[in-house]
């Protein structure tokens, strides 16, 4: 990728509308552009980053046997009514008529889609349990929709719901999600503390947030300091939930010895029974031939509000620092306009865009300090620099994001150098 054909603007002040760090810098970097309140536009950097970060959901999903299927975005109010929601749902809900007068609505959730969708393909408790996912939009008509993608209108969301035969095998199946989760936001750069939540709107009677601690988060979060200094991937289920932590209202104001902050909600999971299966009659036949509510449960990650969140958890003064996996671009290569059409530059651009795929040339004519200081905004893990003495020395310079370390390296080095392994 040449950066003169990318579109992308960088700008050196933040934009007022934007109040939290994240929001500045994605402004700053145009990985969005707000379309009209809380509608994003995702530019092609943010779509990198929204992309990578689904990849990495996706696999984690596939790997408990959760299979992802694609739900539409516009749903029928038909079994909403059923479920007793329509009307609960309140403003939240964008409604929709079309010219036939029939009721649709923009989804902010799938409980009942996909329980009516389940029930008319699976009727056995032999093919109990399973799982589905979809990766899609949601719409919800937020009061406030602000601090960007953190808190939009319409949002991407990874929503998993689970069938089981009965309340224990539907814990245990909530269990696995649990864990699965911890693993998924570690595996996107970040410290997850999981917390008893409030099933709000969705119901049930177990419930629990997944969060991020920054300032500027929108939850206050009270939790016992063992949840942010142990492994939580060594220890089991069981022993994570004996450690105190609530969210909101269900903080315990009076307990002593925990650690009170605000945090970024990026996951909630649900444990609710029969709460969708039995108003939409959704039931398999059991052993012994009768048929039976199934046992449910759901599992939402907020895909694009990570995005928002993993900015907060890694940036500095200079601005985003990607963890590598997610880093739009792994690798940016600023040379002196008179190398641009260099053949061992050129070589060293397809080598390592062979091997790493998302690394970038800058060859936009301006100068390199400027061209160092979108590198650093950007957040792109490694920026390789050969300036006019590389002709003279065959150096190239290798800045570290993470460390800001500038090493002098040979060609032959630099086709050994592991860029993923080596940057911390
Ligand atoms: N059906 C369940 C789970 S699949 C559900 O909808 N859960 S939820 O309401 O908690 O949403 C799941 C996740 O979506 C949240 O944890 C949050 O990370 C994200 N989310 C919720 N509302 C917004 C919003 N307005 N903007 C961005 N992300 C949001």
């Amino acid at each position: 990728m040449k950066f003169s054909n990318f579109i992308i603007n960088t700008l050196k002040e933040s934009p007022k509308e934007a109040q939290i760090i994240s929001h500045k810098l994605m402004l700053r970097t145009s990985m969005v552009k707000q379309h009209t309140a809380g509608i994003y536009i995702w530019l092609p950097l943010g779509l990198r980053v929204l992309r990578k970060i689904e990849e990495i959901i996706r696999k984690n999903q596939n790997d408990i046997n959760c299979q992802e299927l694609l739900m539409p975005t516009i749903q029928s109010a038909e079994l909403w009514k059923k479920s007793g929601r329509y009307d609960d749902y309140g403003k939240e809900m964008l409604r929709i008529r079309d010219r036939h007068e029939v009721e649709l609505l923009y989804g902010p959730t799938n409980e009942e889609i996909i329980t009516d969708f389940f029930n008319d393909y699976v009727n056995s408790y032999k093919n109990l349990p399973k799982y589905l996912y979809h990766i899609q939009w949601k719409f919800r008509d937020e009061i406030r929709p602000r601090f960007g993608v953190m808190r939009g209108r319409e949002f991407l969301m990874k929503d998993a719901y689970s069938f089981d035969l009965s309340e224990s095998t539907a814990f245990t199946t909530y269990k696995i999600f649990f864990m699965n989760y911890l693993k998924t936001f570690i595996e996107l750069g970040l410290k997850p503390i999981p917390v008893k939540a409030d099933p709000g709107a969705i119901g049930g009677n177990l419930s629990h947030e997944f969060q991020i601690l920054a300032s500027t988060g929108e939850s206050e979060i009270a939790y016992d300091s063992n949840l942010t200094s142990k492994k939580l991937l060594d220890q089991t289920y069981e022993e994570i939930n004996e450690l105190y932590s609530a969210s909101d209202d269900l903080i315990d104001k009076s307990k002593k010895d925990i650690v009170v902050g605000r945090g970024i909600e990026v996951g909630h999971i649900f444990y609710f029974g029969t709460k969708y299966s039995k108003p939409l009659g959704a039931k398999v036949v059991n052993r012994d031939g009768k048929n039976e509510d199934l046992y449910m449960g759901s599992y939402g990650i907020g895909v694009s509000r990570l995005v928002g969140a993993i900015i907060e958890a890694h940036h500095d003064e200079k601005g985003i620092v990607w963890p590598f996996q997610v880093a739009p671009f792994k690798i940016n290569i600023i040379v002196s306009d008179e190398l641009l059409e260099n053949n061992v530059i050129i070589d060293i651009y397809d080598f390592l865009t062979d091997k790493y795929k998302d690394v970038i040339l800058d060859d936009r004519l301006i100068t390199f300090g400027k061209k160092i200081k979108d590198s650093e905004l950007i957040g792109i893990p490694w920026t390789i620099i050969a300036g006019k003495n590389y002709i003279e020395t065959g150096l190239l310079e290798l800045m570290n994001r993470m460390t800001s370390e500038y090493l002098k390296i040979s060609l032959e080095d630099l086709e050994k150098f592991d860029f993923e392994k080596n940057f911390s």
